[in-house]
């Protein structure tokens, strides 16, 4: 059984070798003498770093955005309640679909212009603390009205 193996592995490295040299031999063929040295170990050397780090790049990409469609109309947001991860990069896309509103997150430093819909405008930021906080329209009396909603930050 492990003989099996070992010969497994043995002709893997072949072929990765193989392939290697067919790829990159025939341009490096004219420097001669020292090159031949640097294609004998770079194989190995070459081979792990790029097995080991391409998945990581992609999971931190994923995981990273939030993406959420917000929006504004007489009086109030849709939807009223948005959880994120602490830590996410949070997108908002803000719709006013119906009066003159804005968007606002005071603790994270969030704003949209004042204006008449139909407007679209697009907000991000980093959720770098934990905790509920309030999203609302600044104009006039809107927040007391009930034009706020809640961002939760786990
Ligand atoms: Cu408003």
């Amino acid at each position: 059984m492990k003989n099996t193996f070992v010969v497994i592995i043995v002709l893997v490295l072949i072929v990765l070798g193989a392939v290697f040299f067919m790829g990159k031999g025939s341009p490096v063929e004219a420097p001669a003498t020292d090159s031949v040295n640097n294609q004998e170990t770079s194989p190995v050397s070459n081979m792990m770093p790029v097995l080991g780090t391409d998945p990581p790049v992609e999971e931190m990409i994923v995981f990273g955005v939030k993406e959420f469609t917000v929006s504004g109309q007489n009086f109030s947001f849709t939807p009223s309640l948005i959880t994120v991860k602490k830590g996410d990069r949070v997108k908002i896309t803000f719709n006013n679909t119906g009066g003159f509103h804005d968007f606002k997150i005071d603790e994270f430093g969030v704003a949209a212009k004042q204006a008449q819909s139909p407007t679209t405008e697009v907000l991000e930021f980093t959720a770098d603390k934990v905790g509920s906080f309030e999203y609302y329209c600044s104009v006039g009396s809107h927040r007391a009205i009930g034009m706020k909603g809640t961002l939760k930050v786990e």
